[in-house]
């Protein structure tokens, strides 16, 4: 005992003479005698003891009016409650969280009266990820500062009611003047809000922004840290040294159904789990009140009991009596007993947690702010529903506490204090103070010296001019014979498309360790490999032309094995129109199976965030992977792509659909600044590329979907058929046509680009027509270009049958429709499109089939064809087997 009293006794002088670098240091020297002198091995603790990180101490004075900053955030409490309680009394079940924004108001109201920067000084901001859910605290804010009327919070998740309404969550797409991020989805803001903030460095780096020193804040859940996208790229924050990054996650120790690690700690969890990985972590677990019995905590007792408690524990402190919280946690030990004897039971269950302290939070947060050379994360411990009293404070039900009864009405007003009388309690009204209020004043005096509004979105950057015709032009011409795949032809484009002196710096190529798979090592070289430390190696491969080239200003985002950190690249890179006013346009190529189902939410945040760019779904098609099998081949993105609304995507065949496409893509998302986003998919088998044919309406018909590319030479033919082909696919059906020529039926052949654009089409006209009965009616694109034509209609695809019956509806006739449903196989293409039926001999007996069916010919000539083609009837089906 005595030693270590001298030792600490020793500890303390070197603190107060040398400050606690020195006394850190001194530790430091310590432990590594101790290990080198006599091979004393402390053992690994990723943790350090249950209290805040910053001591009172180091802690930095509060600058504001803490009292203002109190009634102020009263208000946003008040309000942000009332427009749940409201909506839920006016329309019962239309839901909204109260407790969210409840236990997270102090973590907001510091940064919105301190922090987050609407314009810096050098014409930066901050970019800030909200907890989605905790919107209704956004809401009120806005309204508090007179940026959203009253019938707005009126219509709280009643978005459809005339003059609108609000968006329960954030959503851009909805609210496209105040959301930036849509977070709700679990996981997406966390992943999203590394990317954007290694983005920066990126455009930074390579001198499209300059280093202003705005941060990236994302406010998150703790129990939001379950999802794998949550904690699965934070080295790449700390291995990117992303000091414009902060993260507060607010552990008020619940998520939805009960405690986050009842038995466990989650903010020791993520403490060890942060620190591991590099990140500064500073935990905000006591308050003020906590300071003198933690410093009076000389034997470090109390800090160890605080550290052996259960979150699950806590959670009761929470709803029990001071009298409980007295003799459950400091009455094991006499000693913790007497530390609290000067408090009555009442002083002791208010003892604040750090995450309600604003003058703890303050502290942390300018900390953060300060640190240099790693992420910061900050750890704020509080109580879920704080302030809903019996209603749902700490309790296990409180995430989902949508009403209050009158008593807890009143309850809630008192505590915070609102002006509102009894009499009109009933309704939870919204208040808001005049505008020469102290309270407004004050904060909108904060919000200006912090340069603005938050959250606000708007376009910030102007219209690209039209890009140069000349990149375009040699796709028209096709390969002259020679072969090439799609995914060749993209490659080439887009080197082209790199040395434009207007948007090459703007293009971003993404992609998740797949460039020598699609052919694009050359670019490696040609624009380098983006690096924030440049290379600080030797390559390998050094001494060859296409050597593997890091550079700090690289261009090509090589994100490795990651298809939800390039997807968050992509969305970085195609919303930086709007945040940073910057039109760079992503190309983010990836093995397109596992693109829509691999991270179908991120594309549908994408979608929500109104990005720019293009997906290329890379070694497309069920039967054009050859070898790969089940997990690798892609036979439904576009049916899964079908549900994107504002994404066009495209199946091209030819060189020049891809040129056309992506032409037009461009101009429509970044000289027409439309809220678009592309999907093409592109193949790795080498074909012959055609010109593309003359006449009219093909460029239309590319972009619109379809068009005739190559008719039947023969006129006096009885038996006539259109065939629909796709992808790599269309070569099968050319095959096909030539076939069929011998079985005399003249077949058209038709490039069908996108099922999508057609069935989008056809169901606008259709709807059209339904509303508008008496004018003549619109008619589809679809029905237009089949007008005219005879003969049996057969489509055939590397996907599901089912996209191209998508648009069968609006054909002039039945459609057969062949496609890849079931599982891949690891094969050669020929075996493949055998298996799955959609080789140039199935589209032969389709279209006999259909002959049959219509009676133009005799079921005979089908039997022969079969026997003639080599067609096994009892094969299996591909679709189930
Ligand atoms: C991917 C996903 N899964 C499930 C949900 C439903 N959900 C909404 S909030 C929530 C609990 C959140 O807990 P936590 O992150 O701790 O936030 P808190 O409300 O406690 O601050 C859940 C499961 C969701 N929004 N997203
Ligand atoms: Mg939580």
């Amino acid at each position: 005992m005595l030693e270590t009293r001298e030792w600490l006794d020793s500890l303390d002088y070197v603190l107060a003479r040398g400050g606690p670098e020195r006394a850190g240091r001194l530790l430091q020297q310590l432990s590594l005698h101790a290990r080198r002198a006599a091979g004393v091995n402390l053992p690994f603790t990723a943790t350090t003891p249950y209290q805040n990180t910053i001591s009172v101490r180091q802690q930095a004075p509060f600058p504001g009016s803490q009292e203002m900053e109190r009634r102020i955030k009263s208000l946003v409490r008040w309000n942000a409650m009332a427009m749940v309680v409201r909506a839920n009394k006016m329309e019962n079940g239309i839901g909204g969280h109260i407790s969210t924004y409840a236990s997270a108001a102090t973590l907001y109201e510091v940064a919105f009266n301190h922090f987050l920067r609407a314009r810096t000084e050098n014409g930066d901001r901050d970019i800030v990820y909200f907890q989605g859910h905790a919107a209704p605290g956004m809401y009120s804010r806005a309204f508090l500062e007179g940026r959203l009327p009253k019938e707005k919070l009126e219509n709280f998740r009643r978005e459809l009611k005339a003059g609108g309404g609000l968006s329960s969550y954030p959503h851009p797409w909805l609210m496209p003047d105040f959301w930036e991020f849509p977070t709700v989805s679990m996981g997406l803001g966390p992943i999203q809000s590394i990317y954007h903030a290694r983005f920066i460095k990126y455009l930074e780096n390579r001198g499209l922004k300059t280093t202003t020193g705005g941060k990236v804040w994302a406010f998150l859940g703790d129990g939001e840290m379950d999802e794998p996208e949550s904690l699965g790229s934070i080295t790449l924050a700390s291995r990117e040294k992303l000091d414009n990054l902060i993260w507060v996650i607010n552990c008020n120790l619940q998520r939805l159904d009960g405690p986050v690690r009842g038995n466990g700690k989650i903010i020791q969890e993520l403490e060890a789990i942060f620190r591991g990985a590099g990140w500064n972590v500073i935990k905000v677990i006591w308050g003020c009140d906590w300071d003198s019995l933690i410093l009076n905590d000389r034997d470090g007792l109390l800090v160890k009991r605080l550290g052996e408690v259960s979150d699950g524990q806590y959670q009761k402190y929470f709803v029990e009596s001071g009298a409980y919280f007295r003799q459950n946690l400091f009455g094991t030990d006499p000693r913790l007993l007497r530390m609290v004897e000067h408090l009555s039971d009442e002083q002791l269950s208010r003892l604040r947690l750090g995450g309600h302290d604003p003058i703890k939070v303050h502290a942390a947060y300018k900390s953060a702010v300060e640190h240099t050379g790693a992420p910061t994360l900050v750890l704020a411990k509080t109580i879920k529903g704080y302030g809903l009293g019996e209603a749902g404070e700490g309790k296990n039900i409180t995430h989902q506490q949508k009403k209050l009864n009158d008593d807890e009405l009143r309850m809630f007003r008192s505590r915070f204090g609102i002006p509102i009388p009894d009499a009109e309690l009933h309704d939870a009204p919204f208040y808001r103070p005049a505008d020469d209020s102290p309270e407004i004043r004050y904060m909108q005096e904060r919000r200006k010296q912090l340069g603005g509004y938050l959250p606000e979105r708007k376009v910030r950057s102007k219209p690209i001019k039209a890009v140069s015709e000349s990149h375009f032009e040699e796709f028209y011409k096709g390969t002259e014979g020679r072969e090439a795949s799609t995914t060749m032809v993209f490659v080439r484009l887009l080197a082209k498309l790199l040395r434009d002196p207007e948007i090459g710096k703007l293009i971003v190529p993404i992609i998740p360790d797949e460039a020598r798979t699609f052919g694009m090592e050359a670019l490696f070289r040609q624009v380098g490999i983006y690096s924030s430390v440049g290379q600080l190696y030797e390559p390998v491969d050094m001494d060859t032309l296409l050597y593997y080239k890091e550079a700090k200003d690289g261009q090509i985002l090589e994100e490795g094995i990651t298809e939800a950190g390039s997807i968050s690249s992509f969305i970085a890179a195609g919303t930086a129109y709007s945040n940073h006013g910057i039109n760079t346009i992503p190309f983010f190529i990836y093995y397109s199976m596992f693109g829509f189902q691999r991270i179908g939410d991120l594309i549908w945040a994408a979608a929500d965030m109104r990005t720019r760019g293009f997906l290329l779904g890379g070694t497309a098609g069920r039967t054009t992977l050859a070898g790969e099998g089940l997990q690798h081949q892609d036979g439904h993105s576009h049916v899964l792509a079908l549900s994107v609304p504002n994404l066009l995507a495209y199946d091209p065949a030819f060189a020049f659909e891809i040129a056309i496409i992506i032409q037009e893509g461009i101009r429509r998302m970044y000289v027409d600044n439309q809220s678009i986003f592309y999907y093409l998919t592109v193949g790795n088998e080498p074909l012959p590329m055609p010109a593309m044919p003359d006449g009219d309406g093909i460029r239309e018909g590319i972009l619109k979907g379809m068009y005739r590319f190559k008719a039947s030479q023969r006129t006096d033919a009885k038996l006539r058929a259109q065939l629909f082909g796709s992808g790599a696919i269309m070569f099968e059906v050319l095959k096909a046509q030539e076939l069929l020529d011998k079985y005399g039926v003249a077949a058209d052949v038709w490039s069908v680009t996108s099922y999508k654009e057609l069935y989008r089409d056809a169901n606008d006209c259709e709807r059209w027509n339904m509303l508008h009965p008496s004018d003549p009616p619109k008619v589809p694109f679809v029905t237009q270009r089949l007008k005219e034509t005879q003969g049996v209609l057969v489509a055939a695809s590397d996907y599901m049958k089912v996209l191209p019956e998508s648009i069968s509806q609006w054909m002039p006739r039945p459609l057969v429709s062949l496609g890849t449903d079931g599982f891949g196989r690891s094969e050669g293409r020929a075996s493949l499109r055998d298996f799955f039926e959609v080789d140039a001999k199935h589209i032969v007996l389709a279209t006999l089939h259909a002959l049959a069916k219509e009676k133009k010919i005799e079921s005979k000539i089908v039997n022969q064809a079969i026997e003639e083609l080599g067609i096994n009837p009892e094969k299996a089906n591909p679709a189930i087997s």
